[in-house]
C-alpha cells in the first residue's frame, strides 16, 4: 500500500513560483523548430537565447491514482510575428484530461482532437480551462506580462511531444496591428 503523507506546496499567485518544486526551463533554442520564422529564432538565440517558459512541478509520483500538478510561466515575447508558446503535447495515455487554471496574464490555449477538430480558449486570471481526453494542447502568451497558470492532470498521463513536433498545430498565433490573431499554420503537415 502507498502510505505517502499529505503535503502542501505554496504557490505565489503572481509569479507562479511553486515551492517546493522541480523546475524545467525552455529557451528559444529548445523550441526553435516550432516557429515558422527560423531566421528570427536564430537571431534571438545569438542575442542571448532568452527564456521562453518554465514549468515547476510538485513532487508527486508519476503513478496511477496520483494527481500531477505544476505551474507554467510563459514569458512575453515573439519569434518573428509569432508569440512565445509551449512545445505542446498530447498525453501518452490519450484518454486523460487536464485543467489549466490561469493566475496571471493573457493567453490562448490551442487544442486539437485526435479527430482533427481544433479549438482555442482564452486564458485570463480566473479562467479554468478543461482539456478533455484525446486533445493535444499548447499554450501561447499573447500579452505583455508573464502568463501564469496552474495545471492538474493524472500523474501517469505522460507527454507525447513527437506527434506535434512532426505535424505542427493547425493554427499559429501572430501579432497583426497590435492584436493576437489565429492564422493557418503554413507548415502544417497532413496527419
Ligand atoms: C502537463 C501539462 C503542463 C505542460 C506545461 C508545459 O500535462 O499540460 O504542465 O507540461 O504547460 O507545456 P509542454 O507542452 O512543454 O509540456
Ligand atoms: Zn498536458
Amino acid at each position: 500500500m502507498n502510505c505517502m503523507k499529505p503535503f502542501n506546496v505554496v504557490i505565489n499567485l503572481k509569479s507562479g513560483e511553486l515551492s517546493p518544486g522541480k523546475r524545467v526551463i525552455r529557451r528559444v533554442s529548445d523550441v526553435k523548430a516550432l516557429f515558422v520564422d527560423k531566421e528570427a529564432a536564430e537571431k534571438l538565440i545569438r542575442s542571448g537565447d532568452p527564456l521562453v517558459y518554465e514549468v515547476i512541478y510538485a513532487d508527486v509520483p508519476e503513478e496511477e491514482g496520483h494527481l500531477g500538478n505544476c505551474t507554467t510561466i510563459i514569458y512575453p515575447g515573439k519569434v518573428g510575428e509569432e508569440f512565445f508558446l509551449t512545445k505542446g503535447h498530447r498525453h501518452e495515455k490519450l484518454g486523460t484530461a487536464e485543467i489549466y487554471f490561469c493566475l496571471q496574464g493573457k493567453g490562448k490555449l490551442l487544442m486539437e482532437s485526435v479527430d482533427g477538430d481544433w479549438e482555442a480558449l482564452d486564458m485570463f486570471p480566473g479562467s479554468a480551462s478543461y482539456i478533455p481526453p484525446y486533445w493535444s494542447h499548447r499554450t501561447v502568451n499573447v500579452g505583455t506580462e508573464p502568463l501564469v497558470f496552474y495545471c492538474i492532470f493524472p500523474a501517469d498521463a505522460g507527454h507525447d511531444y513527437a506527434t506535434i513536433e512532426r505535424e505542427g498545430f493547425p493554427k499559429i498565433v501572430v501579432e497583426r496591428n497590435g492584436e493576437a490573431v489565429l492564422i493557418d499554420n503554413p507548415n502544417r503537415k497532413g496527419c
